[in-house]
């Protein structure tokens, strides 16, 4: 079992709580995305507060609980939504941090209140944190709560986990605010990244931005040492497993596949519509093995899963209509009646369909242009309890450090990534089943629960904490 350091409850702050609602008058409900998927089993075992935003404008909230959880809303006013979350966070630090997947745009306003929203996470996560307690700050939103918080409260363990990559030097150091994003990530005792590439970019950039000395993954700043690691982030493999092998889960896969058409062969691609997740470019591969006659209604179909993601952001809302419209001209030219070449479905589906899909699917596709990990190449293998699947993955992706017996591929390279498509349609034998079992057995054993607690170890051998 995972206990934060000392026993104490662990305090998680995110930019968004665990849980959402419809409308003011429903009830939550756990809320999907990559960092929910990982942390909620790890807070099932173990007590902990949440600090985040629930998720509607100018709400302010009481704290409550939800299954076990003690939540502690922060509210953001309609200017921060705009500034700090879609614009600094989303249109700024998001494309850039991706390898400027998407255009960066660089607002002097949209700094300001990220450096504002930065400061009201902290002082909340200050309210919250138990004396001596462990704080466990994620992601991109948040790169400045490890200095304040630190400032506010010496007597803290500060961890700081970032979901997505870091970016080379010669990337980051576009960024105006580039000294201060350091300096701020510089209060934590532990910085977690997914790869150690990312961590070997941050190590950099501490050296020029903030002119410490490095000494393998530990920065000297000041009087204080900073540890710097790779903690791949990884999925609840045995829930999952046990999902995708529960009756009522199969039965709803076999009624999927009748209700395709009982194709041969079943493709699927599951993604948040974001540009970096290369959806584009694996339908552009799909739809020049269509025009081959390589694949094709009725023998084999494609679901696109592509949840809505950032829809009030523009360049999320370009990618929308460029989809959209690449997906209809290939539905216009391949499909016949009641027969679509493409299933495109632009919605949210509850978890037990999710692990129905994953078993519906025969060849999994996953094409990021660049991920941090990306999870859903994670929990496709854990939901083949029968070893059968084949899992096409970016080389671009956190997720093939661990998964390497997938079909890896350059989803930049068109025909590469069509042989691997190919490939993994005439897959299927024992060869198949062993590069399955070879992935699987890697996930059992690093599982969410064990990134959970390599992170809190590694934070627990840090620093001895002030006392109060
Ligand atoms: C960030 C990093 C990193 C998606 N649609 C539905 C749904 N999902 C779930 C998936 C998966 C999660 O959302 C997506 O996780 P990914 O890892 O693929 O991607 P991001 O959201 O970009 O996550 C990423 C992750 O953080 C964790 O550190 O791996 O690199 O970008 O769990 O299953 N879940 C449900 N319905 C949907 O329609 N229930």
């Amino acid at each position: 079992m995972v206990v934060a350091p000392g026993g104490e409850a662990l305090v998680i702050v995110a930019n968004r709580l665990p849980v959402e609602r419809a409308d003011p008058a429903s009830p939550w409900r756990t809320s999907p995305g990559g960092l929910v998927s990982a942390l909620i089993p790890v807070l099932q075992r173990q007590p902990g507060v949440w600090v985040g935003w629930a998720g509607a404008a100018d709400e302010d909230l009481d704290p409550f609980d939800f299954e076990g959880l003690s939540l502690q809303p922060v509210t953001l006013s309609a200017t921060d939504i705009e500034r700090y979350y879609e614009g600094f966070s989303n249109a700024t630090l998001w494309p850039l941090y991706h390898d400027v997947t998407g255009e960066a745009v660089f607002e002097r306003g949209w700094w300001e209140a990220y450096s504002r929203v930065n400061q009201r996470f902290a002082e909340a996560a200050s309210r919250s944190a138990p004396p001596g307690s462990t704080v466990w700050v994620h992601d991109y939103q948040l790169q400045l709560v490890p200095a304040l918080l630190r400032r506010a409260r010496p007597d803290l363990r500060i961890g700081w986990f970032n979901h997505i990559p870091f970016p080379g030097y010669e990337i980051y150091a576009r960024l105006p605010w580039r000294h201060q994003i350091v300096e701020g990530l510089l209060g934590a005792d532990l910085l977690g990244f997914q790869r150690r590439d990312d961590a070997v970019n941050f190590l950099r950039a501490a050296r020029r931005c903030a002119e410490v000395v490095t000494r393998g993954s530990v920065v000297e700043y000041g009087d204080r040492q900073i540890r710097v690691g790779a903690f791949p982030i990884s999925v609840d493999t045995a829930a999952l497993d046990a999902l995708a092998r529960d009756p009522t889960t199969r039965a709803r896969a076999r009624q999927i596949r009748h209700d395709l058409g009982d194709p041969e062969a079943v493709l699927l691609g599951v993604d948040r519509l974001d540009y970096t997740k290369g959806i584009i470019n694996r339908l552009r591969a799909y739809s020049e093995l269509l025009e081959e006659g390589a694949v094709g209604p009725p023998r084999t179909v494609l679901i696109q899963v592509a949840s809505p993601s950032r829809d009030r952001v523009r360049e999320y809302q370009l990618l929308r209509e460029e989809l959209e419209t690449l997906v209809g001209r290939i539905n216009g030219d391949y499909s016949s009646v009641g027969r679509p070449a493409i299933h495109y479905l632009h919605q949210s589906f509850p978890r037990d369909e999710m692990a129905a899909l994953y078993l519906t699917a025969d060849v999994m596709l996953v094409t990021p242009l660049k991920d941090g990990m990306n999870l859903v190449a994670k929990e496709y293998v854990a939901c083949r309890s029968d070893e059968s699947g084949v899992l096409v993955l970016s080389e671009f992706t956190g997720a093939v450090d661990d998964l390497r017996q997938a079909i890896v591929i350059n989803p930049w390279d068109m025909d590469g990534t069509k042989e691997a498509i190919r490939q993994a349609l005439n897959g299927g034998g024992a060869a198949t089943r062993r590069r399955m079992r070879t992935m699987r057995n890697h996930i059992f054993t690093e599982d969410v629960h064990h990134w959970a607690a390599a992170f809190l170890g590694a934070l627990e051998l840090t620093v001895d904490r002030d006392p109060r």
